[in-house]
């Protein structure tokens, strides 16, 4: 990104934040096993949005004044040595349009002298241990109370402007897409009974590494679509089984695409697999009509969960009012999650600044199972990005929980249920923009439909 499009992006925060000093700390390396053997790097996504600064060991100070401070690290013949020529720290601060740097050794004091004269240091929350006991470390105050130092106008203001994504930051994430796209078609070449899930997950990996990228997050390749964060690979594909994949690439910026499919092993749905799928199929479609900026992104739970309700009762799974199964929470037991989350620098973007990025002033989370899963609830607006994931499961330890307490048997049929036990689940999820007047799927298709899923499938490479 252009170092304008940064300095205008920090000029917009002091806009929201006038007072006081700023400082978004950068991540350190991550040891794996011991210190030189670390956890591949990932910058902290705040400093990324500010900066664009990809390197470990920097930090980003923006004083009262203006002054704009970039921290580092002087680059030593060791390093040279060890990793080669990198970017001095002055070449890393004209990209990101940042006057001033100064070695990081002295941060902690340039910190003391602002704090001596009354000035507010600005954070927030850390995430990570270290980065919690570097902030007790420069600021001088106790681990235990980093916490309560944390600055809610920071965070609101932070939470505020990455929400609303620029027409830069949709490149990025379309990018990101158009790879998990590349990904998910390798996906839909190898699948076929007797190939390990680790080779279709190790695939699709391949595709991501070719390209020069990292996967934005762990992915899930499991015929257990049923266990919601599954990253076991172990199991081998059998005719007649699902195969759930949640997965996504990282664009060169950091910014994630998160994309599911559920793919039949053998390619083809079983009667009973495509009656579910075509639930879900028409929930995540209805999610993508009704998602516009005159609707809260609870409506949209709501959305999927009636229509799931809705298609399960037609089968005759649920039964009894379909609204006042949804209210009472029954569709939970079928899908258990929420409908989705905002979509940026992070897979789930911001979550690191809690609450506050999806619930509006004085709404908060219901306790309720399966809406207490719902990570965003607010009012959407034009520019977010959100994704559109409903799913239906057959969890048994949970089905055999309700059962034995006739849980909302006025809404489950648990009789039926129980030739389910072992289907699995079935999820599909894209991205969406939301825009003045609606929504648009973000990325080049990828095989969703019954119809476009067995095609494709039916057209093997020799993998
Ligand atoms: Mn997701």
């Amino acid at each position: 990104m252009r170092p304008a499009i940064y300095a205008a992006r920090r000029a917009k925060l002091r806009e929201r934040v006038s007072e006081g000093a700023i400082l978004f700390l950068g991540h350190a390396e991550a040891p794996r096993n011991y210190a030189a053997n670390t956890y591949p790097f990932r910058q902290d996504s705040h400093l990324l949005y500010y900066a664009g600064v990809e390197l470990p060991d920097k930090a980003l100070l923006l004083a009262p004044d203006g002054r704009e401070i970039l921290f580092g690290a002087p680059v030593t013949m060791d390093d040279i040595v060890w990793m080669g020529p990198q970017s001095g720290l002055a070449e890393l601060a004209a990209g990101a349009g940042v006057a001033a740097t100064e070695d990081i050794a002295r941060l902690k004091e340039t910190l003391a002298a602002l704090i001596a004269q009354g000035v507010h240091v600005h954070y927030l929350p850390p995430y990570r241990a270290d980065q919690a006991a570097a902030l007790s470390r420069l600021l001088d105050v106790a681990p235990e109370h980093v916490a309560d130092g944390v600055s809610g106008q920071l965070l609101q203001a932070v939470a505020q402007q990455r929400s609303i994504k620029a027409a830069e930051e949709i490149a990025e994430i379309e990018n990101a897409l158009t790879v998990s796209a590349a990904m998910y078609q390798i996906a839909l070449q190898s699948i076929r009974p007797g190939v390990p899930e680790a080779v279709v997950a190790g695939l699709m990996q391949a595709v991501a590494l070719s390209l020069g990228r990292q996967q934005a997050f762990q992915p899930i390749v499991s015929i257990h679509g049923e266990v919601l964060h599954n990253t076991f690979y172990g199991n081998l594909l059998q005719n007649g089984q699902l195969l759930v994949i949640d997965s996504g690439a990282e664009s060169t910026l950091g910014y994630a695409a998160d994309l599911t499919r559920t793919f039949p092993v053998s390619g083809r749905f079983t009667a009973p697999q495509r009656e579910i799928y075509e639930i879900v199929l028409r929930a995540q479609v209805a999610v993508i009509e009704t998602a516009s900026p005159r609707v809260t992104n609870r409506d949209l739970h709501f959305v999927a969960a009636r229509t799931i309700a809705a298609g399960l009762k037609e089968i005759g799974l649920m039964r009894g009012d379909v609204d006042e199964a949804v209210q009472a929470g029954a569709h939970a037991l079928f899908f258990p999650h929420g409908i989705g989350h905002m979509l940026g620098l992070d897979i789930h973007d911001m979550e690191d600044l809690g609450d506050a990025v999806g619930y509006g002033p004085g709404d908060e989370r219901s306790p309720q199972f399966g809406l207490s899963f719902l990570r965003l609830a607010r009012g959407l607006q034009p520019g977010f990005v959100i994704t559109d994931e409903p799913g239906v499961y057959f969890i048994p330890p949970l089905i055999d929980q309700w059962a034995a307490e006739k849980r909302h048997d006025a809404f489950i049929n648990y009789e039926k249920l129980a030739a389910y036990r072992h289907f699995g689940g079935i999820r599909i999820e894209d991205d969406l923009l939301i825009t003045a007047d609606g929504a648009r799927v973000l990325g080049p298709p990828v095989p969703k439909s019954v119809k476009d899923i067995e095609e494709a499938m039916g057209q093997k490479s020799g993998i």
